[in-house]
């Protein structure tokens, strides 16, 4: 009987999802969860005929260029694939896929809730019971800002952009955006969004500005230090899709200089590492900073496993899967 297929994945994935995988593919688990450094990468590059990733994992073109001739698929447990160099992958004959839709609601849903978190004061107000410091109410103290009538300005309207216009919009605010291409006038109705051609201009009008494009070679520091100007001092700024969209050094810089009201940030350039000024911007409340929680729900990372899965499955049957990331996409 022919061996069944090696499928190494990098990373802990829900239960449910491993015990599947191991019941379909020789499936080789990462127990412990430790991410994987770039020499175990290449030793299970060199074995696995199925790679499954996460955002941890940097399958940059030198890794691939050392990949077993074995290695056929890369199926990213993730949406966003800026951690694999697809043009290097596809050039080794190598399909990559990925898992969209399935993270798009919880990962609006956490960008409302740092919308609400940076303007409401949310995580300030939520530290002053448990330290012991609340003497009762007041009416000028703790003051945040109203969100209802504000002007949200969406950098990128893909699936999470017009997930949280959805949202956003039930909550009053007036829905902005750009994006690379301008979406069609039906969504454009029912979101009653407007279009700017120039995030320049948005950006000087927007109370809040969020950023929900992908991280590409083109959207590398897209929120340039020259870009960030525009931004009024009253603006705040949320980022839940990568940090290097944002021009991080030149973000602390203006916060730093309350040259923008706050910020609230789910990623970062360079994670896990978060610049120490950004901590200590967070412990004196100007900005809400979460460790990278934007997809993290129970369900959602079972929906993203199962993606994983029929991606696998599609694959090694013979099919086109479902879910491949050409160059062209990025
Ligand atoms: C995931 C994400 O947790 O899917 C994405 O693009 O940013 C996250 O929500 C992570 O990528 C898993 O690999």
């Amino acid at each position: 009987m022919r061996k069944k297929p090696l499928v190494v994945v990098t990373r802990k994935l829900p239960e449910v999802v491993e015990t599947r995988m191991c019941e379909l593919f020789e499936t080789r688990l990462n127990e412990t969860d430790a991410p994987m450094g770039a020499a175990e990468l290449a030793a299970a590059m060199a074995t696995a005929e199925v790679l499954v990733p996460t955002v941890t994992d940097r399958i940059d073109r030198n890794l691939i260029a050392k990949a077993g001739e074995q290695l056929k698929l890369i199926a990213n447990f993730g949406n966003g694939v800026d951690n694999i160099d697809v043009a290097a992958a596809i050039e080794r004959g190598i399909t990559v896929t990925n898992t969209p839709g399935v993270l798009t609601e919880d990962t609006a849903d956490m960008t409302m809730a740092l919308i609400l978190a940076v303007a409401r004061r949310v995580v300030e107000g939520a530290h002053v019971i448990p330290a012991g410091d609340w003497s009762g109410w007041s009416p000028t103290w703790m003051l945040g800002r109203r969100i209802t009538g504000k002007r949200l300005g969406i950098v990128g309207m893909g699936r999470i952009g017009q997930a949280l216009a959805r949202r956003a919009k039930a909550f009053g605010l007036s829905i902005h955006y750009h994006n690379r291409r301008r979406v069609s006038t039906a969504i454009e109705e029912q979101l009653e969004a407007t279009y700017w051609e120039s995030l320049d201009q948005m950006l000087a009008r927007m109370d809040i500005v969020s950023v929900n494009c992908p991280h590409t070679p083109a959207t590398y520091h897209l929120l340039s230090a020259r870009r960030l100007k525009h931004l009024r001092p009253s603006a705040i700024i949320v980022n839940t899709a990568r940090g290097e969209i944002i021009d991080e050094a030149a973000l602390v810089q203006m916060l730093e200089r309350g040259e923008i009201a706050g910020a609230g940030l789910d990623v970062f350039e360079h994670e896990p590492a978060v610049p120490t000024k950004l901590m200590r911007l967070a412990k004196a409340n100007k900005v809400t900073l979460l460790p990278h929680m934007g997809s993290a729900t129970q369900e959602g990372r079972i929906d993203m496993g199962e993606k994983v899965i029929i991606n696998v499955k599609a694959f090694l049957d013979g099919h086109r899967p479902p879910d491949r990331v050409l160059p062209s996409m990025l």
